[in-house]
């Protein structure tokens, strides 16, 4: 991983790589160099063993604004702008790279997440927002539908009706109402945001990670398949994960009435 980026800032500590978006100005709107950037960390923490958790934040007020509307003006006007379907490809890329993982990815979000950065935060595995967090489906207000895997995430985690009301009137919800739908896991007061996230985050990284990269296989088939192919895979994923250390070490532990210390193999 490099030490320096553009648009990003990359700090790694115990296992914890927190990633966080770094263009306040603009509310760390995406340009085509941020995102680039956050692929290529995403694609890396993925095959690095050292990294057990990734936390995804913006820096400043904001976690993001979405697509820099500023950027897709000015390249629409001088006709240096892709088919969107392409563009989207990139965005797609990113997404992609946190679901398939194989560790935890939690995004913690302060202020406000609208657009594709909303739909970002929520292809994370979990999402930790600050009491001021908001969240808008921003694209039918500049008459788009939502991208970045939007429709699908949305749908999963409030139902379809629900879906339909926040991709069509494109409202903002707070915080609470976030945690209320399920949108977020917790939600907490600004003043405890960056230590909850730090133990939230040390918690995963000092957990059986191999296991995890296994649930994470599972609970996300198991959203898209029926009960016999979801106990199938259970079976094959459990035969996995007997045989991790951090299993074996936890049963032992157990029996000898310890605390487990999972190493992550
Ligand atoms: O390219 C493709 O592949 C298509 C993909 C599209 C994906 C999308 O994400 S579409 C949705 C794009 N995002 C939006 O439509 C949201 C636009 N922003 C807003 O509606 C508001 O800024 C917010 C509701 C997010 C926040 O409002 P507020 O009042 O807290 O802040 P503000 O004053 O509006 O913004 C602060 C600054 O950030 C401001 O700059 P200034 O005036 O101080 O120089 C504003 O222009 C800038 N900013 C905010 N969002 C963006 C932005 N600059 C460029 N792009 C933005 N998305």
């Amino acid at each position: 991983m490099r030490s320096t980026y553009q648009h990003l800032l990359v700090q790694s500590d115990g296992g914890v790589l927190t990633v966080t978006m770094n263009r306040p100005e603009v509310l760390n709107a995406f340009n085509d160099v941020m995102l680039e950037e956050l692929t290529e960390v995403m694609e890396e923490a993925a095959s690095d063993d050292s990294v057990r958790c990734v936390v995804l934040t913006g820096a400043g007020r904001a976690f993001g604004s979405g697509q820099d509307l500023r950027s897709l003006a000015e390249a629409r006007a001088s006709g240096t702008r892709s088919k969107v379907s392409e563009h989207l490809q990139k965005y797609h890329r990113v997404v992609l790279a946190i679901r398939s993982m194989p560790r935890p990815v939690v995004a913690a979000v302060r202020g406000v997440a609208a657009g594709i950065s909303c739909n970002i935060a929520l292809a994370c595995d979990m999402r930790i927002a600050a009491d001021d967090a908001r969240f808008i489906e921003a694209f039918a207000r500049i008459g788009l539908v939502p991208d970045g895997g939007g429709g699908y995430f949305l749908t999963k985690l409030v139902g379809v009706g629900k879906a339909m009301e926040l991709a069509m009137l494109a409202d903002e919800i707070s915080a609470q109402e976030a945690e209320r739908l399920g949108i977020v896991n917790t939600c907490v007061p600004s003043a405890e945001f960056e230590s909850a996230v730090a133990a939230f985050a040390r918690r995963l990284a000092s957990g059986p990670t191999r296991t995890y990269a296994l649930i994470k296989q599972q609970i996300y088939a198991a959203a898209d398949s029926d009960l016999a192919s979801a106990l199938h895979l259970e079976g094959e994923l459990q035969d996995m994960a007997f045989e991790t250390q951090d299993h074996q070490a936890a049963v032992l532990a157990f029996l000898q009435k310890r605390k487990p210390e999972y190493t992550g193999r």
